[in-house]
């Protein structure tokens, strides 16, 4: 540094002097104290456990650290720990593989709910019985709660310092305010009021010249940088939300030993692309110097939102995957491109522009309970076993809520199910009016399974999955169930409504345009549950938003005609033609079924019987509302309704429907 003298005579003092004030003004150390998410000074930090779930049992089976383990799900390795990650293990092999690489790699199966029983276990023989064990998450998602409150109790409470969960084993901290509190106390200058109370004038530089980072891995500085300058008031912010992370981190081993890595930057993105930077049980920081040097080594899909298929379109789309390269192309041509919202946003998500809120909104706000079918299920019968285990997976997480206490409670339940390429999806209200339990929610379940049974084609069936959405705050005090009723309506939400189904997105980010521009182009999803680029997990289920579109592409049966017999009539003329006359007597290969007289191939049985099934259960679900209704002497008519049509081309008729009002339309079951 120069000295004062020096200062004030010569050029190089002029440039020296115009150093000594910081590049940030008094306006925006006040937009750190509020946290605004333009601020240049805000400091944010992204925390993410290593290897989790094989932390998880590491943690549960008191195993040493430096041995190697990996949780199995049925054939395949779905979390690795480091150890095992030095012998070349990841997700993508085999178990054969693993053990031929790692010999001494211990394997533990995930729990499991086994069909018939009333909570999950870790049973040791889960991996032979894909067909009759569900995944269960719930030793994860409890470890997940405890390290959060870890967090959150080492943090000051909101506002001071935000925690949002960002999926079961990553949160987001914005520490801003607390940074600033922070700073405050450590250089009383800032606290004075601006010169002439302009907040447009620049503060004076930090008096420290050497910043300590301890242990953090300090990414390397754009090339305009270098180590030389001086640190401004970005950078102190960076360390002290340095420290308060490295202390956090501390806290979560010493409370429950695991171990994570974090990530510090001015936003979200960054933070994130930071705490994957160095692995395991590290942290990044990322300063803003850095950011245009640390980015542009990137491939842009590794950027948050970009893992998808909205990563796929813009390497097609400009036949590239890196930022560096992306960073050639003009505004304008992302926009023509891609959009005016998408491609304005990437044009500043590659430059390291994010202003997207860490939202302290941990509640849950969906749970969903799922099974892939290798091999297909075939049977009604077989499916209502499952959705009573889903019920009692969700049943039972809906207890950790609250429900029971009435603290919070799902309005919708939804169930999908997929035949092929076709998925359907279903929705019911919940009956606010009703004490809520395993039996309540197994009838809607069974009464949506009905529905699309009675559509056709429902077998055979590769994945089935439940969910509950739309949480509603409970009443506090002594209200009871009565708190849920909704503006006295209670006959309205007793009626199940069957609706389109809602799509839960989370809000930030990803620009309002990338979803017109799903529907508009047909891309069904650009954001799925969680971007994985590697060996999703199909029953990964996390009580994350996620995104399940109704994408019914092919034709429905109407309600009244019978899936087998609606077939046989429509494709092939022989069939129909035996119908109209029920002459099949001396052909083994077709019967006539007992209850409606049509002639179908026995092959056919099943699903005409589970159609039976199916108008039966949802008559009776209808009479059984109708008598709910008419005891609580409300006048509106019991009904289960059903969904506006399929969203499909239109290659099919739309289900039979009959119209009721308001854009309701009911479903007119035998
Ligand atoms: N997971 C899964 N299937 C995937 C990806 C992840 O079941 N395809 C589960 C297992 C992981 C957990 O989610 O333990 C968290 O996922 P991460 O991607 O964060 O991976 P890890 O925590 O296992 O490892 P890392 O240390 O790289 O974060
Ligand atoms: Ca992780």
């Amino acid at each position: 540094m120069s000295s004062p003298n020096l200062l004030e005579s010569s050029p190089v003092s002029l440039s020296s002097q115009r150093r000594r004030k910081s590049a940030f003004t008094y306006r925006q150390l006040a937009q750190l104290a509020t946290s605004t998410t333009s601020c240049p000074l805000r400091v944010i930090a992204h925390i993410d456990l290593d290897a989790f779930y094989a932390q998880c049992e590491m943690v549960r089976l008191d195993i040493p650290p430096d041995k190697p383990l990996a949780v199995q799900q049925w054939q395949g390795l779905i979390a690795i720990n480091y150890p095992a990650r030095a012998f070349g293990l990841n997700r993508h092999v085999t178990i054969t593989e693993a053990i031929k690489q790692c010999p001494d790699l211990i394997m533990q199966h995930v729990a499991t709910w086994k069909e018939g029983d009333e909570k999950w276990a870790y049973h040791e023989d889960s991996f032979k019985n894909m067909a009759t064990h569900k995944v269960s998450l719930d030793p994860y998602r409890l470890e997940s709660r405890r390290i959060l409150a870890t967090i959150k109790e080492h943090l000051p409470a909101a506002p001071i310092s935000k925690v949002e969960k960002a999926s079961i084993d990553e949160v987001f901290l914005d520490l801003s305010t607390h940074v600033h509190g922070i700073m405050l106390e450590r250089f009383p200058e800032l606290k004075g009021p601006p010169p002439y109370d302009d907040p447009t004038e620049q503060l004076p530089r930090p008096p420290t010249t050497a910043l300590e980072w301890q242990t953090d891995a300090l990414v390397d500085l754009d090339s305009t940088e270098t180590e030389d300058d001086d640190p401004d008031w970005d950078d102190v912010a960076m360390v002290i939300a340095s420290e308060i992370v490295r202390s956090v981190r501390a806290k979560i081993f010493e409370a429950l030993k695991y171990t994570c890595s974090a990530g510090v930057a001015r936003n979200k993105m960054l933070a994130k692309l930071g705490s994957a930077h160095k692995k395991p049980n590290q942290q990044t920081i990322i300063r803003n110097r850095a950011v245009h040097h640390f980015l542009s080594d990137f491939k842009f899909t590794k950027i948050r939102n970009l893992g998808g298929k909205l990563g796929d379109e813009i390497v097609a789309a400009f036949s590239t995957d890196t930022v560096k390269d992306l960073l050639e192309v003009p505004v304008e041509q992302l926009k023509k491109k891609i959009g005016d919202d998408t491609g304005t946003w990437l044009y500043n998500i590659i430059r390291g522009e994010d202003h997207s809120e860490v939202n302290p909104r941990t509640q849950i706000k969906s749970m969903l309970s799922a099974k892939s079918f290798r091999p297909s299920i075939n049977t009604l019968d077989t499916a209502v076993r499952w959705i009573r285990i889903f019920v009692a997976d969700i049943f039972s997480r809906l207890v950790e809520e609250g429900v029971l206490e009435n603290k919070r409670r799902p309005k919708t339940l939804n169930l999908y199910h997929r035949q092929g390429a076709q998925t359907r999806s279903k929705s019911a209200s919940i009956p606010m009016g009703r004490a809520m339990d395993e039996t309540l929610l197994f009838d809607i379940a069974k009464g949506l399974l009905a529905q699309v049974v009675s559509e056709g084609r429902a077998w055979p069936c590769a994945n089935l999955s439940l969910s509950v959405s739309g949480f509603e705050e409970g009443v506090t005090g002594n209200k009871g169930i009565g708190g849920f009723l909704l503006r006295g309506d209670e006959a309205k939400a007793i009626s199940a409504a069957v609706r389109e189904p809602s799509e839960v997105r989370n809000p930030e980010t990803p620009p309002p345009s990338k979803r017109r521009r799903v529907e508009e182009s047909g891309i069904q999803r650009f954001f799925g549950a969680r971007q994985e680029s590697s060996g999703g997990n199909s029953e990964r289920e996390e009580q994350q938003d996620f995104h399940m579109k109704d994408e019914i592409r092919e034709a429905h049966s109407p309600f009244d005609v019978p899936p087998s017999a609606q077939l046989a009539s429509d494709d092939t003329p022989k069939a129909h033609a035996e119908m109209q006359s029920g002459h099949s007597d001396d052909d083994p290969s077709r019967y006539t079924c007992s209850r409606c007289n049509s002639t179908l191939l026995v092959t056919e049985q099943g699903e005409h019987d589970d159609w039976h099934f199916a108008k039966d259960l949802a008559a009776d679900l209808a009479a059984e509302e109708r008598t709910n209704t008419a005891a609580r002497e409300q006048s509106r008519p019991a009904s289960i309704s059903l969904s506006t049509q399929p969203k499909g081309k239109g290659r099919g008729r739309p289900p039979n429907v009959v119209k009721a009002e308001k854009g309701q339309k009911k479903l007119q079951f035998g």
